[in-house]
């Protein structure tokens, strides 16, 4: 009896397919139009079944197209003039610029600079480090600035913040600064070293100084202005890249973490980005109760767009190669993909510090290469020009192309095959052979 019941359920069900099926064909068929994707791309978002990847495209990105979206772009780069790296030696490094400002009828940078007698030992072997052997490549540093009338050839003024005195903060190294100017007055945030990095990690809070002038002279708040986070909160221990911007009246300062450290993972920390913001530039800076906000790249960029503000996120995490927007300047959603962005980067932003309703957005910036001489034994970084069209000022086709055409020389060379990986595919090759022969 239980047989016949199954073979009637399963006679029962195979008829409703076959009626399903044939009703769907019917469907399409009487409804061909409808259902086939137009041959035109309806500017709207349709009202009919589309799938996930499609209704993506209308409801994530302003266009269908990323050479019609305004926050997407390509990137182009030019070596820059007046700066020296003792022939590739490691003994000078310039990284990590600050964001560019245009005064006194000139452009100004401000950047990461390292001159010791010896190339870095590296962050492994930090315990070798001493008051002139650094550890990391911006170890040992202080922060100098130059200036340009074109952003490519720029002239170095020389030191603006000197690595203060122990016991002050920044007394082992000040880097990676950023520039905020505010009723008139100028402040560089930076990270300050209290130990050489690598020794526990790259750990350090962010201090500041300030300056009735872009060429200084710049005096310490000696303080800790962007203190690190609590213990077992994601940014006890690195407060980096600080990076202000003007909103709402106040200061907008976004920062890195390095955090979730898992020695057996390569690499073995995740970055994310934070906010922080204050009504005084010296603070105190209270720290966004949502943060990280941003859950990819690695060093802060980011620039006034329309209402909202628009990062730049390279390097790490799910979403690198991205560039991001948060109309609350808060909650970032991807705008665009896109490729070789710029490390680091300083963008020109006119509107930085205007506290503006309506962000032009950015065409230019200095950004930094690591590593520059391609051998990790003479390790320093060099700066950068980046150009790139993320800007309602202008319109530059050439920077919206969407497909980069690297030769097979550049493939091969740079993104070849590991012995370890020819090994592995050596091996599975003669095991499949050997299995054949069973
Ligand atoms: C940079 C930045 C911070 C880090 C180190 C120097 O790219 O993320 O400044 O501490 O690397």
């Amino acid at each position: 009896m239980k047989k016949n019941k199954r073979i009637v359920c399963l006679l029962v069900l195979m008829v409703s397919l076959v009626s399903c099926e044939t009703s769907l064909k019917i469907n399409i068929e009487e409804n061909k139009d409808s259902f086939e994707f137009p041959f035109f791309i309806p500017e709207d978002k349709p009202d009919r079944p589309l799938s996930a990847a499609v209704a993506r495209n209308y409801d994530a990105y302003e266009s269908i197209r990323p050479e019609q979206t305004e926050l997407y772009t390509q990137f182009k780069y030019t070596e820059l003039k007046g700066f020296d790296y003792n022939n590739g030696d490691g003994t000078i490094t310039r990284r990590d610029p600050s964001k560019v400002i245009f005064e006194n009828g000139k452009y100004y940078v401000w950047y990461t600079y390292r001159h010791t007698p010896v190339k870095p030992v590296g962050m492994a072997r930090a315990k070798e480090a001493n008051d002139t052997i650094p550890s990391s490549d911006w170890d040992l540093s202080d922060i100098w600035y130059a200036t340009s009338n074109d952003g490519f050839i720029w002239e170095e003024q020389g030191v603006a913040v000197p690595r203060p005195p122990k016991p002050q903060p920044g007394w082992r190294s000040v880097t990676t600064t950023d520039i905020l100017k505010w009723k008139g007055k100028y402040y560089l945030y930076y990270q300050a070293f209290m130990e050489a990095s690598g020794l526990r990690g790259d750990f350090c809070p962010v201090a500041v100084s300030y300056s009735d002038s872009p060429d200084g002279p710049w005096i310490s708040a000696s303080k800790v202005v962007i203190p690190n986070g609590s213990e077992g909160s994601w940014d006890q221990y690195s407060i980096h890249d600080p990076y202000p911007l003007v909103h709402d009246g106040k200061i907008y300062l976004y920062y890195k973490g390095d955090f979730d450290k898992k020695p057996d993972l390569k690499p073995s920390k995740i970055r994310m980005q934070g906010l922080a913001i204050a009504e005084d530039p010296l603070g105190p800076f209270v720290k966004h109760p949502l943060n990280p906000v941003i859950n990819s790249g690695h060093e802060t960029t980011l620039f006034p767009f329309k209402k909202g503000v628009a990062a730049i996120v390279q390097r790490d995490g799910q979403e690198h190669n991205t560039i991001q927007y948060a109309e609350d300047w808060v909650n970032f959603e991807i705008a665009s993909i896109t490729e070789l962005l710029p490390v680091a980067a300083g963008p020109y932003i006119p509107d930085a510090f205007t506290d503006t309703k309506d962000g032009k957005g950015i065409s230019w910036g200095i950004s930094h290469f690591i590593n520059a001489g391609g051998d990790w034994k003479y390790n320093h970084t060099i700066l950068t020009r980046f150009d790139c069209d993320l800007s309602v000022s202008i319109h530059d086709d050439q920077m919206k192309k969407h497909y980069y055409n690297y030769s097979p020389e550049f493939y091969y060379s740079k993104h070849g095959l590991s012995e370890k990986q020819r090994a592995r595919i050596e091996q599975q090759t003669s095991n499949l052979n050997e299995n054949k022969k069973d």
